[in-house]
């Protein structure tokens, strides 16, 4: 059975993008593969964060991760600081990199830029720590959007560097992007991607909104003077991001969607899409509000830190020994 690992941030509530480009990815694979899916608050503490608003969206995502259809029976699901191998994989592979090859990824230049003349180290050794989250559990396959594409070449870099240096501890895992909604763009701004952390809550739709907040965001989402809706990324990147989102939630084609919609205004489509994000999120947060009460989530995890703990201990342990950091 192929495995399969991701990773999402506690950094705040998911959003659309996140949901399109990840997490519906997730459950499509927990019937066929050994999944692994973990909240990565080690990832979210490069840049600060309230201790109480981590635990809280700690607990959130894990709730979320649930509310989208993962099965706990299925999958293994963990919070990384529950599992040590993860920081201690992670050092071992900053060993590995090169100071020149983690200055080049464009997450760590993007976000240092918002942190002014003190930008913390973890945002530059971050790579490693994600190459160590995937190579603990000798992953075939990895569900991102396509903004995480040149970690996960890192990623592979790494795996093969290590395997050549030593001993080949490490499975060279293959990226996976969804056929349609790799990047959600801003609703604000489409020369941006749609991020959780932006301040910006209007260009954002997060999985919890309800719905009068998703009709006004949809109705105020940039367009262009053009009143004629078609496909063209670059001229008309407000209105292809809308008919990206349309696509990827209804699984009509985006020529189907230009061909009903010939003849007819934006605001047509707005009023449309904006129906069709409430009903695909409504069934989502009335499980996700469900969860967040209960105490099974906290059963869940602990049970999933286990799991993955078993696994990860083991592949630390033979990595270890490759390098002579054990006795024996
Ligand atoms: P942050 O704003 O804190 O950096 P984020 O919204 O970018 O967070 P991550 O936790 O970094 O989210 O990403 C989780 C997953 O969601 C990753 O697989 C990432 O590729 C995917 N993802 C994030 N934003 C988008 C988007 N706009 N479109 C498609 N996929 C996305
Ligand atoms: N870097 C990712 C989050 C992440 C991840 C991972 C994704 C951390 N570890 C392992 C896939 C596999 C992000 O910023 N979205």
């Amino acid at each position: 059975m192929a495995i399969v690992f991701s990773g999402i941030q506690p950094s705040g509530m998911l959003t659309l993008g996140n949901y399109v480009g990840a997490i519906r990815q997730f459950v499509s694979y927990q019937e066929k593969h050994q999944c692994y899916f973990c909240i990565v608050n080690q990832h979210a503490i490069t840049v600060p964060q309230n201790s109480e608003e981590l635990r809280k969206n700690s607990r959130s995502l894990a709730a979320i991760y649930l509310a989208a259809g993962l099965d706990p029976e299925k999958v293994v699901l963990f919070i990384q600081s529950e599992v040590p191998a993860h920081v201690q994989l992670g050092w071992i592979l900053q060993t590995l990199s090169y100071v020149g090859e983690l200055e080049r990824m464009t997450q760590y230049k993007d976000k240092s830029r918002s942190q002014g003349s003190s930008i913390p180290a973890g945002l530059l050794t971050y790579p490693p720590l994600m190459a160590a989250d995937i190579l603990l559990y000798h992953t075939d396959i990895v569900p991102v959007g396509i903004d995480q594409k040149q970690h996960i070449e890192l990623t592979r870099d790494l795996a093969e560097r290590f395997n050549n240096r030593y001993a080949p501890v490490f499975t060279i895992p293959e990226i996976q992007l969804p056929k349609v909604g790799a990047k959600i763009l801003s609703l604000q701004d489409p020369s941006k991607k749609m991020s959780k952390s932006d301040p910006n809550r209007l260009g954002t739709i997060s999985l919890l909104d309800p719905p009068k907040e998703i009709e006004k965001k949809i109705k105020r989402a940039t367009t262009d003077s053009d009143t004629r809706i078609y496909y063209d990324p670059v001229n008309k990147p407000g209105i292809s991001n809308l008919l990206t989102i349309y696509s990827a939630l209804t699984h009509k084609t985006i020529d189907e969607i230009e061909k009903e919609y010939q003849g007819k205004g934006y605001g047509h489509l707005k009023v449309d899409l904006a129906d069709i994000i409430v009903q695909a999120l409504s069934p989502l947060q009335e499980k996700y509000y469900h969860l967040i009460e209960s105490s099974t989530l906290d059963n869940i995890l602990d049970r999933g830190a286990e799991k993955a703990n078993q696994v990860a201990t083991k592949t630390l342990s033979a990595v270890e020994h490759a390098i002579g950091l054990s006795r024996k």
